[in-house]
């Protein structure tokens, strides 16, 4: 009789597997392959057993495919670059590098402690000039083909700590978390990814995953937006100007009493300093300029606006309406202006009732009249009171209204996308330097491939403060110009760190390429990744912008597929107490804590078996309890009849099997199906 003890065996198997490089993978045409990936993880200092479910989610299918003959890729690493390392050397004077490598090192050690089946030798952290010198070649490549570009955009500033702030750095509405500053916008150069340019190609993608889970799809359905609609001009009157507007309801055009510009819109300068007061009307805008974009975009703001005192021309009516702004007309949609049909919009309606401005009825979904005045009626129907097109049917009717603007070339067809591009400069030290140099003479240009990778200079002293930190190291920013050897100035923001987790899945099919990101050979054999599980806080961004890259590698020549990941599972939350476990709520459960008590299988049985992957889960100990004591069962069971089955192994099944034996044996394969 031997006692379970779990912590002797952890620790002699663990060292079995890294001694015999138990779960290094090669290549091998000649089995199937098998990728599977856990979202790699941010190295925050200490993973919790919230964190780790994930790991052994992951670690799970990967054994599974191990013994059933897949060559299994079972991969680990380390987004390591961005903010919070940076702020904490702000607070602390800790390098970001030190403290990123320390919590590397500790929380790899969890990992191992859990007996994690990584393929340790593929390991990489996105903070090494290894990994992101290929940032940098993948941004050249965009660059050379128009896919990153440069353009003014606004940034959060700190007028005090005179520096860009990140969006997480703007706190408590709307203040520094450093000095508490009011935080202003500011237009700043900007560098830009052409993700719009795969809008319709990443939204006929989705329909190929049938393998993810519906919501992920839906949000990214949502997240491109794809709005067919029309683009209408409305002639300014005295004026020789036209205030285009961006519609999906052309059929309620004949119902459009008032226009709506954006507090940003162009037009709004002019009628500024063509108005009666136009320091008065300026304030006013400002105003609504520094609202809080949040939450305009999610229209939870009270709506307000103001005249203009302008008319514009309704070209299918030929009727004036007046010309207001307001806050909730976004600038960066559409075209910045709308045609406001209180009738039929919800947002409009209460804005016209607001400010009393006209309701018409002129799409009738029943038979008799809607009381639009009490409530705007949003469905299609029968067009009523609108000229020529009164008794026809909407959306029916709606492109040939648009064919018949296009006529009369006031207006044409249009599809408008949600999706934005992405913009990736961030005035920030710890992330990847973009490799773009300024001269004088010969313009923006690109670093050279051979002289990749532009390495971060060593900052000793992070202040928060003035401009983006490599912009004070003299000796990074002075350079040549590779064209004309003249003295240049190099870009000295970094790339966002959703960069680096675009595509480090790619990078772990050949992690020690020193040439090239990965090779095609090694890529064409991995990916894509068969199965890849992580959080759903990631379901927008990072699974876009993952499926962007492969795009785009793609089409430089990397790549033969269109999408990263066949399967995806979002795993649930682990709770403790009601609430999401994490550090700073102060509930979190350490898994080295556990696995002292209970080891690793326990651990591993326990988060398996509480609940579905997907689901949520409300911590507990005592069910930590039960699955030790089921182990402990198995153990004992094997234990006692060890001897007797040992030798020849199970006995075989034929005529002199007695009923026992062959009842056993059934037993046996049911279970192996079942399991399966
Ligand atoms: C008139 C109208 C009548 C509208 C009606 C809707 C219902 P989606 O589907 O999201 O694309 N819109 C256009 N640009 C806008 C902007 N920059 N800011 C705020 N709203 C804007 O929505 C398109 C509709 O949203 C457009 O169609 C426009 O209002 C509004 F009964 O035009 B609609
Ligand atoms: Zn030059």
């Amino acid at each position: 009789m031997t006692d379970y003890a779990p912590q002797a065996l952890d620790k002699k198997w663990q060292a079995r597997w890294t001694r015999d490089r138990a779960f290094e993978v090669e290549v091998d045409p000649s089995r199937p392959k098998y990728y599977t990936l856990e979202m790699f993880a941010y190295p925050s200092g200490h993973a919790h057993v919230g964190h780790v479910r994930n790991y052994i989610i992951g670690d799970i299918m990967a054994r599974t495919k191990r013994m059933r003959g897949y060559n299994v890729l079972h991969p680990f690493g380390w987004d390591a670059f961005g903010l919070p390392a940076e702020n904490a050397a702000i607070k602390t004077g800790t390098h970001p590098e030190k403290s990123t490598f320390d919590n590397i090192a500790h929380m790899k050690g969890q990992l191992q402690r859990l007996g994690i089946s990584y393929a340790w030798e593929r390991e990489f952290a996105t903070c090494t000039p290894d990994y992101y010198h290929f940032n940098q070649w993948i941004f050249l490549q965009m660059f050379e083909r128009g896919l990153a570009y440069r353009k003014r955009s606004t940034v959060n500033w700190c007028p005090k700590d005179n520096t860009v702030l990140a969006n997480e750095q703007v706190v408590d509405d709307g203040v520094c978390w450093r000095c508490g500053t009011t935080v202003v916008q500011r237009d700043l150069e900007q560098w830009f990814f052409k993700i719009t340019a795969y809008a319709d190609e990443l939204l006929q993608g989705l329909d190929t995953l049938s393998e993810w889970p519906e919501k992920v799809v839906v949000m990214q359905r949502n997240w491109i937006g794809r709005s067919e609609g029309a683009r209408v001009r409305f002639a300014v009157q005295d004026s020789d100007t036209a205030v285009e507007i961006f519609t999906t309801r052309i059929d309620t055009i004949y119902g459009a009493t008032f226009v709506l510009l954006a507090p940003e819109h162009a037009m709004v300068d002019r009628f500024a300093a063509e108005s009666a007061d136009p320091d008065g009307f300026r304030r006013k805008v400002q105003a609504f300029r520094s609202l809080d974009r949040q939450a305009r975009l999610t229209g939870e703001i009270e709506k307000e606006g103001f005249d203009t005192g302008r008319t514009a021309i309704n070209p299918f009516t030929g009727q004036a309406v007046p010309i207001w702004i307001a806050n909730f007309v976004l600038m960066d949609y559409g075209t910045g202006a709308i045609m406001a049909v209180p009738a039929h919009d919800e947002r409009d309606h209460e804005f016209a009732t607001k400010y009393g401005l006209p309701i018409r009825e002129v799409v009738r979904a029943g038979d008799t009249p809607a009381d639009v005045v009490s409530k705007a009626s949003t469905q299609y129907g029968r067009l009523v009171d609108s000229g020529p097109y009164t008794g026809q049917d909407a959306p029916a009717v709606m492109s040939r209204m648009i064919a018949d603007a296009e006529a009369q070339g006031f207006g044409k067809g249009e599809v408008q996308f949600r999706l934005k591009d992405w913009g990736i400069s961030r005035q920030r030290y710890w992330g990847t330097p973009i490799p773009v140099i300024y001269c004088d003479r010969c313009g923006v240009q690109g670093v050279p491939y051979d002289q990749l990778p532009v390495e971060l200079p060593t900052v000793t002293t992070f202040t928060g403060r003035g401009d983006s930190p490599l912009a004070a190291v003299e000796s990074f920013v002075t350079v040549r110009c590779p064209s004309c050897g003249g003295q240049a100035r190099r870009e000295t923001d970094t790339m966002d760190t959703f960069v680096d987790s675009s595509w480090y899945f790619l990078r772990f099919c050949d992690p020690k390429n020193g040439a090239l990101p990965f090779s095609k050979a090694s890529a064409a054999y991995w990916m894509p990744v068969d199965f890849y599980s992580g959080g759903v806080e990631h379901a927008i961004l990072h699974l876009l912008y993952s499926r962007f890259f492969t795009r785009v590698l793609r089409d430089v020549g990397l790549l033969t597929f269109d999408e990263p990941f066949k399967r995806l599972l979002t795993q649930g939350m682990v709770l403790k107490d009601g609430a999401v476990m994490s550090k700073s709520k102060g509930n979190v459960v350490d898994p080295d804590t556990m696995l002292a008590k209970y080891g690793a299988d326990a651990l591993r049985l326990y988060v398996m078996f509480v609940a579905p992957p997907e689901k949520e889960v409300e911590w507990s100990d005592s069910g930590l309890e039960g699955s030790f004591r089921f182990l402990l069962r198995v153990w004992r069971l094997v234990d006692h009849w060890a001897e007797t089955v040992a030798g020849d192994g199970m006995p075989g099944c034929g005529p002199e099997c007695t009923e026992a034996e062959r009842a056993l044996r059934r037993k046996t394969h049911d279970t192996i199906q079942r399991v399966t």
